[in-house]
């Protein structure tokens, strides 16, 4: 195969561990703390969870341990979208097993959970491996959003277990399909099947985070890659200067991108959308605080800026929201009169003459392709696919609208041209930062140690990240911890609890004190592209987000 230089170099860069996780697999020794507790709904999670619930914190210190060698089988999925490091993570859990015992076995399970429901495997063998250390992309078996849902599912998926033998599976996956595997380490468990199920936090939204998990992985390298690309975008906005530019950014629900990104570049705006949803902004204040900036700057012969808009906005957005929650609904209740429906026409008319008054008033006024993208199919976790809608299109529209309207007023004096791109395929493949590369690999080890002890419902966990790789904290959280129950396909369901961008957090406090100067200045910032060799400040760099949450510490 004709591979790139880069990726040859990249194939023999050696991921650092924390220190514990270094040297003989006999000295790694596991402490386990108190019982824990769900972030909410506790007694119908004790329920739903009665074999897993409440199970200690589990952090690993150099102590003797023969556990570690007993010889393993264990499976491994790749779930949900694409975040950079996942094959880290398996490369780290390979060489963990191989390490403990030569004759333990990793079998991939292809295509995300359905793999394992259909056991479509692939055994993960030491060449294989070697092709994928520290690059991007799911390839090496593929990922997928299945959710192992029904009995039957839950059934095939522990014969495939028992048929290949396997002493655990590692789901590497976001809030959803870490979901997904405590709900499978809980059947397990019910069926008496000592088979673990250890989760790996993954997602470049940046959302699977609490006190214990610092940073899901991937989002060190993707917002890396959009800030590079922003940045670019505004040099070239500062040089051309006619382009007003809008930049939709991946993030799901979650602002955490945008803001990253946003402290990375410093561009006119940068919308976020818990702030939105806190002010309880309607579309046309968020369109008035868009016109804003862009008038001031005309006024000072600017007619060029940058805005940042999260992909997620239109969920936080109260009318919007209020829609949202209905069509879901609605969606779910009426799912085969819609399903029998053969076009858009038909589907949208459809929805509107069943929406409560209010929420048909915003549907029927939006423009015929955000009405589409409204109703496209929710993903198998029930979740809005905002990635598809046009939300970067539909504020370029109204802002346009409104610059018009104040320019006939005479309140409005400027140029304007207006660009639209969406960030967010382009950087979930990316090569993994050096950061991601460690963080990756240490994830996938620190499973492989949980494994060998026979834990199962847990979250990998690699802790200290602001500190050189040497001194993280490796260990396992407790999955039912970080629960609690939501509404989703209009029922309530046990779930990982997304961490959304909190308004009182340091990353927002710093983009809120300077913001305002970055809309009527030109305060661009060019962070370039990630360096894998070089200088510790320009290859080591951790995002601003995780340095900035780190100091409360
Ligand atoms: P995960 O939560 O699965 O990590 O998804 C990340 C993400 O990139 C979101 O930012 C985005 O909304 C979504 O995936 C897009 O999904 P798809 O790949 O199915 O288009």
């Amino acid at each position: 195969m004709d591979i790139s230089p880069l990726q040859k170099a990249r194939y023999s860069y050696q991921p650092k561990l924390p220190a514990v996780l270094r040297g003989n697999v006999d000295s790694i020794g596991i402490e386990l703390g108190k019982p824990t507790e769900a972030v909410d709904d506790r007694a119908e999670l004790r329920n739903i969870f009665k074999l897993s619930y409440g199970a200690p914190i589990a952090t690993f210190v150099a102590k003797p341990n023969r556990g570690n060698r007993r010889p393993l089988v264990v499976g491994v999925i790749l779930s949900g979208g694409q975040a950079p490091g996942g094959h880290n993570v398996i490369a780290g859990l390979f060489d963990g097993l191989k390490k403990g015992n030569p004759g333990s076995r990793l079998v991939g399970f292809s295509g995300g959970p359905s793999g394992l429901v259909d056991d479509l495997n692939v055994e993960i063998t030491a060449e294989l491996v070697e092709g994928y250390r520290n690059t991007g992309g799911f390839d090496i078996i593929g990922s997928g959003r299945t959710k192992i849902e029904t009995p039957e599912q839950f059934e095939k998926a522990l014969r495939t277990a028992k048929r290949h033998g396997l002493d655990a599976v590692v789901v590497i996956g976001g809030d959803d399909s870490n979901t997904n595997a405590a709900l499978l380490a809980e059947f397990f468990k019910s069926r008496g099947e000592a088979i673990s199920v250890i989760g790996a936090p993954k997602t470049i939204d940046g959302d699977l985070k609490n006190e214990y998990i610092e940073a899901s992985f991937g989002f060190d390298t993707a917002t890396k890659t959009y800030a590079e690309l922003v940045g670019n975008i505004e040099r070239d906005a500062n040089s051309a200067r006619k382009y007003w530019h809008f930049v939709k950014l991946m993030g799901r629900s979650a602002s955490h991108i945008t803001l990253e990104v946003a402290l990375q570049t410093r561009p006119n705006v940068a919308l976020v959308s818990e702030e939105i949803e806190a002010k309880g902004m309607t579309l046309t204040q968020v369109v008035d605080a868009v016109c804003d900036p862009i008038v001031r700057r005309a006024d000072r012969g600017f007619n060029f800026g940058v805005v940042l808009v999260p992909e997620g906005l239109v969920e936080f957005v109260p009318e919007f929201k209020t829609l949202i929650a209905e069509l879901n609904d609605l969606l779910a209740r009426e799912a085969a009169a819609y399903a029998a429906l053969s076009d858009d026409g038909a589907r949208t008319a459809f929805v509107s003459g069943r929406l409560a008054p209010a929420a048909r008033a915003v549907y029927d006024s939006l423009p015929g392709d955000i009405r589409r993208q409204l109703i496209m199919d929710r993903d198998p976790h029930g979740n809005v696919q905002v990635s598809r809608i046009e939300t970067e299109k539909l504020l370029i529209s109204m802002v346009e609208n409104r610059l018009a309207a104040m320019k006939a007023a005479g309140t409005y004096r400027g140029t304007w041209s207006a660009q639209n791109h969406f960030f967010g395929y382009e950087g979930r493949c990316a090569f993994p930062s050096n950061f991601d590369a460690d963080y990756c690999y240490s994830l996938g080890f620190a499973a492989f140690v949980l494994i060998a002890n026979g834990l199962s419902g847990y979250l990998s966990s690699v802790r200290n990240l602001t500190a050189p790789a040497a001194e993280w904290v490796a260990g396992g959280i407790p999955l039912t911890m970080m629960m609690n129950l939501e509404k989703r396909h209009g029922e309530e369901k046990p779930v990982i609890r997304k961490a959304l961008v909190g308004l009182d957090a340091a990353p927002f406090g710093v983009f809120a004190a300077a913001r305002d100067e970055w809309a009527v200045e030109t305060c661009y910032r060019y962070p370039g592209a990630i360096q894998y060799f070089g200088p510790d400040e320009v290859c080591n760099a951790v995002t601003e987000t995780l340095r900035l949450e780190s100091l409360k510490k």
